[in-house]
């Protein structure tokens, strides 16, 4: 059992049996270091792991855990698994299907039977997605998203969506609010077992980025589950108004922080949309919150899961706008004028988190602006968050952010200029670079930077109906401002290559 593994309801474990078989987990060096993992991720894992073979222990399973600094450890996964058969003189293995390729071809290539059956915490399976894929010319989430719906019956009445419409995004775009009203996440003191990972996370990974301490995690599914009571009350009736709003002191607004504990395994997504839709049936929160938090979970969730798995192992070094600058040093903390990256950047710095917008709009949209290879920016995003692993990050990294599987998860590139940064968030105010400004001394980087991505770009999307109109402003300005915003934007990224303070 991996450490995303953490639940009685895995496929491998409800197939074993508790008197004969012996649940083997191990925390290796392979996993804690294929790319540089925040340390309070790499904690996070490690914790949660140690508390979920003690439960296990308690039901009455034997479990052989191996620990990083256990003298016979092997290693990785791999070896691991082959150390523990030759112990317990097992001639197979069953495992639940890995969520990276990585690992998936590193079970098959063992030499032991290794039988791997589907994870099914999923709602939609390999197949299911591939035949709703099936000669399908854009895979649309939102269609996608519909056929979830009617599979569950979540937000259903009579056959038809609650409230008469399937999507509530319209609504949930509101700016950023004076204040929020909400405490964040539900943290939790250190225990011992905490503790003593704390220790040795320091003492191997403490040079990775990322801030260990404080750290408040949940560690099982108890407090994953109080901290998700705690956000259905507090967070949840504004999550939908302001899911699209950043504020520089308010790295959670209402968002639910719940990515870490449902991709590892210590909370349940059916059940959460099922906690969500009894919230709205009550009457406790409004509709656009509930159908806005549903849809992300059985829509974008299980969609860019079938992606992944549809596209297979070469997806993650796609680049199909030819990408090719080096991640800025910027992104591993090192100081930048422009605000808004600095900040998106110090809050995943101090809690292996950003939101969603966060990710697209600032840290994203500025990668795929400034033409930095898609495959480097990857491998940040799955080492800085506590809720990175492939099959959810390479999608919304190589898909969505960055356009480099040529358009399968988005129409159009997510760009923007300053002016939406500005609009949705209060990042502009405390900045050097000043958000209106359009060229010349003080201009904001986005807004040269976005001019710039689009006339680069132009033979890819010139014809996209959906690009029509911002090929229409640009083309209205008059040919000297043109090549000026370029020039500048070129000299922009220039001192940026060069390591100058930009
Ligand atoms: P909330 O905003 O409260 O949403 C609730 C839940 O909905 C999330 O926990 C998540 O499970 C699900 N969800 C929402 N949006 C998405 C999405 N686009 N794809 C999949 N699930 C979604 N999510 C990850 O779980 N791991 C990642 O490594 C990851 N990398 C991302 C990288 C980029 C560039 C972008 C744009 C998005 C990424 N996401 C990733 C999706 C999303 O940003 C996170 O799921 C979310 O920010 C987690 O915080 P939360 O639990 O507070 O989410
Ligand atoms: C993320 C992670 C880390 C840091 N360490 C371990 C580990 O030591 N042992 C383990 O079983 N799993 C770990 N994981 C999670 C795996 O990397 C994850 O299972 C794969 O990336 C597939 O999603
Ligand atoms: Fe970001 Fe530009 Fe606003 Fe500065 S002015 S915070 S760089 S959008």
């Amino acid at each position: 059992m991996l450490g995303d593994q953490l639940s009685e309801a895995m496929a491998a474990l409800r197939a074993a049996d508790p008197v004969a078989d012996v649940v083997v987990m191990a925390e290796v060096m392979a996993e804690a270091s294929y790319v540089p993992h925040h340390p309070k991720k790499i904690a996070f894992t490690f914790a949660a792991m140690r508390k979920f073979a003690a439960r296990l222990r308690g039901q009455g399973w034997t479990v052989a855990y191996t620990r990083l600094d256990d003298p016979g450890n092997a290693g990785s996964i791999g070896a691991e698994l082959l150390r523990r058969a030759a112990e317990h003189g097992a001639g197979e293995a069953l495992a639940t299907e890995p969520g990276e390729w990585r690992l998936i071809a590193q079970l098959q290539d063992l030499p032991l039977l290794v039988r791997i059956l589907p994870d099914d915490r999923f709602l939609a399976s390999h197949a299911e997605f591939d035949r709703w894929a099936a000669g399908k010319t854009q895979l649309r989430m939102e269609y996608f998203y519909r056929e979830m719906r009617r599979k569950t019956g979540l937000l259903m009445e009579d056959g038809e969506p609650a409230g008469g419409q399937w999507n509530y995004d319209h609504e949930n775009r509101k700016p950023a609010p004076g204040a929020v009203d909400y405490a964040g996440p539900l943290r939790f003191e250190p225990d011992a077992v905490v503790e003593e990972v704390l220790a040795l996370v320091e003492a191997r990974f403490g040079a990775n980025f990322g801030r260990l301490r404080p750290f408040w995690f949940a560690t099982d599914a108890t407090q994953a589950q109080a901290h998700f009571a705690q956000w259905l009350d507090g967070g949840l009736p504004r999550f939908g108004d302001y899911q699209d709003a950043m504020l520089r002191d308010e790295p959670f607004m209402y968002h639910a922080v719940i990515g870490v504990y449902l991709n590892a395994g210590l909370l349940d997504p059916r059940a959460v949309c099922d906690a969500v839709e009894a919230a709205w049936r009550a009457g406790r929160v409004p509709i656009n919150a509930a159908e806005g938090f549903i849809r992300q979970i059985i829509g974008w969730r299980e969609y860019v899961r079938g992606i992944y798995f549809r596209e297979g192992p070469s997806y993650v070094t796609r680049n199909a706008l030819g990408h090719c600058r080096d991640l800025p040093a910027m992104f591993w903390g090192a100081p930048t004028s422009m605000a808004c990256v600095a900040a998106t950047v110090a809050q995943t710095r101090d809690e292996a988190y950003a939101h969603h917008i966060q990710r697209l709009m600032i840290t994203g949209n500025f990668a795929l602006l400034a033409g930095i290879e898609p495959a480097q920016v990857h491998e940040w995003y799955l080492a800085v968050y506590a809720d990175a692993y492939e099959w959810v990050e390479a999608p919304n990294v190589i898909g969505m952010s960055q356009f480099a599987d040529g358009g399968i998860l988005a129409s159009k590139p997510y760009v923007s200029s300053g002016n939406y940064i500005d609009r949705m968030s209060d990042y502009c105010g405390s900045c050097a670079y000043k958000v209106k400004v359009k060229t010349g001394p003080g201009a904001c980087p986005f807004n040269l930077l976005y001019w710039h991505f689009l006339d680069r770009h132009r033979e890819r999307f010139g014809a996209n109906p959906r690009m029509g109109q911002m090929y229409a402003t640009w083309d209205r300005m008059d040919a000297g401002k043109r090549a000026l915003i370029v020039a500048e934007a070129g000299a922009w990224l220039g001192r940026m290559e060069a390591g100058e303070g930009v």
